[in-house]
């Protein structure tokens, strides 16, 4: 698998998410992908071009950077997948997921996406309340919101790429009206916090992977908001919200969809350093992004050997 990160963070106001992918590298993830197997190839950080004028366009702020920054991060992408590798986004805010799904899709065709986070972020720029694009990517991403997205400078290089049939959420907690709306209204599988709790993880990863490949099975993109998980595990994020996951929930997702093979395309998003109010509460958040990553790459959490191992004898 190869990875880029992108320490980017115009997507939403808050300092610091940019630190993200540099706190989750010093964890050591890619020695650790190693230990298990897996062959890594780190492509360091997008840079993205500096936008100096950047008004915001209706309530929408910062367009023109988020904007060119996934319109690079999507060729990167294009570029990851198109050499036959599974590619790992290391965010950066959520806003980064127009071009990691983009990149994907344009490479690979159509995808399954399951998204696991405490927000939907699929308001459309006229629907957000904060105009932060790190809630609204899969609004640009749908075939069936298209004729909602209004013309945005630096976006014009965006075609959807998503049926709705084809998007699972997990973990939601924190749903606008207007957002609410939308995934009633396009028919949007949603797992909420509530159904995890009335189902449990095992069957919620269940039905997700029954449904996605109820037609065909297509290659999964998962888009995973670290914010998914309970602030008392991770609360290093800009929008935490109570009631999440649990680690082993968390875990648990991305050991499923690991085993099904499909896993194709991987994002973790929102970790951000300078939210954490101790170095425990950052290394907390940043142990389990890791640990959550190692997941999706055949870490199991039962032990492992080698076979060939010989038991020694006295
Ligand atoms: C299992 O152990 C073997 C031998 O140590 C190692 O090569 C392999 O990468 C491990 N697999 C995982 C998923 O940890
Ligand atoms: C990524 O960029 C940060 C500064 O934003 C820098 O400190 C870090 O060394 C870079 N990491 C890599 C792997 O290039
Ligand atoms: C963004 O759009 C402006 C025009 O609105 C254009 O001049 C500029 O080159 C674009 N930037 C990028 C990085 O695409
Ligand atoms: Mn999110």
């Amino acid at each position: 698998l190869d990875f880029s990160s992108s320490p980017f963070s115009r997507g939403q106001p808050r300092v610091g998410v940019d630190r993200g992918p540099d706190v989750i590298r010093a964890a050591g993830l890619v020695h650790r992908l190693h230990e298990q197997g897996c062959a890594v190839k780190d492509y360091g950080n997008l840079t993205f071009e500096e936008v100096v004028v950047d008004e915001p366009v209706g309530a929408v702020k910062c367009v023109r950077a988020v904007g060119s920054a996934n319109q690079r991060l999507s060729e990167a992408v294009q570029n990851v997948k198109r050499d036959g590798h599974t590619s790992v986004l290391l965010g950066g805010d959520h806003s980064l997921a127009i071009g990691s799904i983009h990149g994907h899709s344009a490479a690979v065709g159509d995808l399954s996406v399951v998204w696991v986070d405490a927000h939907a972020d699929i308001n459309t720029p006229l629907t957000s309340p904060t105009g932060n694009i790190h809630g609204q990517p899969m609004s640009y991403l749908l075939h069936e919101l298209q004729s909602k997205i209004p013309v945005l400078p630096n976006f014009t290089w965006i075609k959807p790429c998503v049926s709705a049939k084809d998007l699972v959420y997990i973990g939601l907690r924190d749903v606008d009206p207007e957002e609410h709306y939308i995934l009633k209204l396009l028919g949007v599988k949603v797992f909420s916090m509530s159904a995890v709790d009335q189902l449990g993880v095992a069957r919620v990863m269940e039905e997700t992977c029954d449904y996605l490949s109820a037609r065909v099975k297509k290659p999964i993109h998962l888009s995973f908001d670290i914010d998914a998980i309970d602030p008392s595990i991770t609360p290093a994020t800009g929008t935490p919200v109570v009631g999440g996951l649990t680690y082993r929930e968390g875990v648990y997702i991305t050991e499923h969809l690991c085993q099904t093979g499909l896993l194709s395309a991987v994002d973790m998003v929102e970790v951000n350093p300078l939210r954490g109010q101790t170095e425990q509460e950052v290394q907390s958040t940043v142990h389990t992004a890791v640990d959550l990553l190692l997941g999706c790459f055949g870490r199991r959490r039962e032990g492992n050997h080698s076979s060939d191992y010989i038991l020694p004898e006295p």
